[in-house]
């Protein structure tokens, strides 16, 4: 018997196995019910007892040689395991996701909010949908403007009337109703008007309105500050003009041109061949303006001034269609990809 168990030692330590199958059938080889080592056992009671205790103890050791090599079998099967399954492949291809881009009007935009942040003006907000004085009242619309006809402005309601606003200058009157100045603000946001679509025109565009009141402000301040930002917005070699125009909420009122940042000011497809382009319009607040907003207009002046987002971008970006705004084409969208 001893013969036997020595010999069954040396098969034991041969073993090998390669999956768990293997494993579980050397246990039941050895220790099952009809195992070798069992059966040994049942042999074992039938032995004379001098010999049992020798016997006995070369079986116990077999038994937890056994054991043992089962539990060995079973951590290197788990630790190989491991390493397939966290077996990383650094050469295929990286699962690309694409990455959205920053929307052109919003980049616009946000250039435009940075260039006026650096010199002091806040940003204000406020609703799309307003009532007749914020949008037409109190910015000195006669009854009889054809902006309050249902041919260019969209009504929600009729009296009292509620539009969609048609410039965010609302904004600027509810800023003017609940602060007192010095007010230095911009308004960027969505207004609508009743426009048939095309390549020039959309039923909705944006803008961003500017507004400064303070004591002893003149047209000077209006166009140092409008100097300031054509040239942090189209270079610093950037010359403006004013010409003469009107607005019902401003007097003196003026139309503002760049020099033509595409050519230079020698003239090409961009500025028509003149040399400047129109990006804005501007003036003095209405002294009524800034009375029907609470501002005594004895004390306080101020000036004001607004532009369309959708145009400067159409002009810096060279884009001829204003429909590509909305149409969510991503090849439209994708070409603004690198731009922050
Ligand atoms: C344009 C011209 C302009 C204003 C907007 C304004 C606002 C208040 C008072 C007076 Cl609260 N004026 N805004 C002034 C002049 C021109 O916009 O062409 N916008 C696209």
């Amino acid at each position: 018997m001893e013969e036997k168990i020595k010999g069954l030692e040396e098969e034991i330590n041969n073993f090998s196995a390669k999956t768990s199958d293997e494993i579980e059938q050397f246990r039941i080889k050895y220790l099952g019910k009809k195992g070798i080592v069992t059966a040994l056992f049942e042999e074992f009671k039938t032995l004379p007892t001098e010999q049992r205790k020798e016997v006995g103890r070369f079986l116990n050791i077999l038994k937890t040689n056994v054991q043992e090599k089962i539990n060995t079998l079973k951590s290197s099967l788990e630790q190989t395991e491991e390493k397939i399954e966290s077996k990383i492949d650094l050469t295929l291809p990286v699962d690309y996701r694409n990455l959205g881009s920053r929307h052109p009007i919003s980049i616009v935009r946000n250039e435009i909010i940075n260039i006026f942040s650096r010199i002091g003006y806040t940003v204000s907000e406020g609703p799309e949908i307003e009532d007749d004085w914020h949008n037409f009242t109190a910015l000195n619309f006669p009854p009889e403007h054809p902006a309050r006809d249902m041919q260019d402005t969209f009504f929600i309601e009729k009296n009292p009337d509620i539009t969609l606003r048609t410039h965010t200058s609302s904004v600027q009157v509810r800023v003017m109703e609940n602060t007192k100045p010095p007010i230095r603000t911009i308004s960027p946001g969505r207004v609508y008007r009743s426009e048939a679509i095309s390549a020039r025109a959309h039923c909705f565009f944006h803008q961003v309105e500017g507004l400064y009141i303070d004591e002893n402000v003149s047209f000077k301040d209006l166009k140092q500050t409008l100097l300031y930002f054509a040239k942090e917005m189209f270079g610093a070699e950037t010359k403006i003009r004013l010409r003469p125009s009107f607005f019902p909420f401003t007097e003196p009122s003026g139309e503002m041109d760049v020099t033509c940042f595409i050519c230079g000011g020698k003239g090409c497809n961009i500025c028509k061949h003149t040399g400047w382009v129109e990006i804005l319009g501007c003036g003095m607040v209405d002294p009524d303006v800034l009375e029907n907003c609470g501002i005594d207009s004895k004390k306080y002046t101020g000036f004001a001034f607004g532009m369309g987002i959708e145009r400067i971008t159409m002009l810096k970006y060279q884009i001829n269609d204003l429909r590509l705004f909305s149409e969510n084409d991503i090849r439209f969208l994708k070409q603004f990809e690198a731009t922050l």
